[in-house]
């Protein structure tokens, strides 16, 4: 008998993966955990029902949520990841020798567990010694955090349930504020093309928070229409504008300097519905 996996992207829009093995599935705390093999999209983890991350397109994923903000950043030291308990946003943040610690916050400490016991591709930066890993809600976190940042990176998942939270102006102010003077955040902020009226809503909370802050995107085929957009604020520098360069042994496979500036050239129609440029 055949095993799918199906997500329903939106009403009358599905997405669905032939499984050949269940790998882990646990109900945690705060959500449905599931892990499988797939033949086309490799192995996916997904909470709820909702793919969060597949081997077959997660590095474009991760690479563009952290590399944009790391590069532009002419020495992050310290990097603070909200979310991101599959390990793939820390395991591109201590590729930077500049960092010098990496706290990760994720509220559940089962996704951080499966990961290092199921998700070798995503898994390695959890022993980095710079990593610090920290089981919590990310909005408490930023809202009560003493200690003050270059970069912030959210990694939620969407706005809705326990990660709402995630997408709100208070979240977005309190990071402003654990920033350091020239600090950069990026943040996953869904689909520019089938979602643009979310897209358009967090973009202007962002937006209202800092002094810059600029779209860009990047294909993840295994989300949403394929399409995704990502936002980086700044206190300071130009999020546009790499600062440093992946010299020596880099092991990227879609973040390049071009590829950084490419990635904020928006079209007219995510201008004219999303960041409303020129209005
Ligand atoms: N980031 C999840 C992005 C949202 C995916 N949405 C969806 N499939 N409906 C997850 C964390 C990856 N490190």
């Amino acid at each position: 008998m055949e095993l799918w996996f199906t997500e329903e992207w939106l009403p009358g829009l599905k997405l669905s993966v032939r499984v050949k093995s269940i790998v882990f599935s646990k109900k945690t705390r705060f959500q449905e955990l599931a892990i499988y093999d797939t033949e086309q999209l490799g192995r996916i983890l997904t909470l709820d029902n909702v793919i969060q991350t597949a081997e077959k397109d997660e590095y474009i994923y991760h690479e563009s949520l952290v590399h944009v903000p790391l590069f532009a950043h002419p020495r992050p030291e310290n990097v603070l990841i909200i979310g991101g308990g599959d390990g793939g946003s820390l395991r591109e943040t201590v590729k930077h020798p500049e960092v010098k610690e990496a706290v990760l916050v994720d509220i559940d400490g089962d996704v951080i567990e499966a990961s290092k016991a199921y998700l070798p591709g995503w898994n390695k930066g959890f022993s980095d010694h710079r990593a610090r890993v920290i089981v919590g809600d990310g909005l408490a976190f930023v809202r009560e955090a003493q200690n003050q940042y270059d970069v912030v990176i959210v990694d939620s998942t969407d706005p809705v349930g326990s990660g709402e939270g995630l997408f709100t102006d208070e979240f977005y102010t309190s990071i402003a504020r654990v920033l350091r003077p020239g600090g950069l955040l990026a943040a996953q902020t869904e689909n520019p093309l089938i979602m643009p009226e979310i897209v358009r809503g967090i973009y202007r909370r962002i937006a209202g928070a800092f002094p810059v802050a600029k779209l860009y995107t990047a294909p993840v085929p295994t989300y949403p229409g394929g399409w995704w957009s990502f936002t980086c604020a700044s206190l300071g520098p130009d999020p546009e504008v790499p600062q440093r360069k992946p010299e020596g042994a880099w092991d990227l496979r879609y973040y390049s300097p071009e590829v950084h500036e490419r990635a904020f050239v928006l079209s007219p129609g995510i201008k004219r519905d999303v960041t409303q440029e020129g209005r």
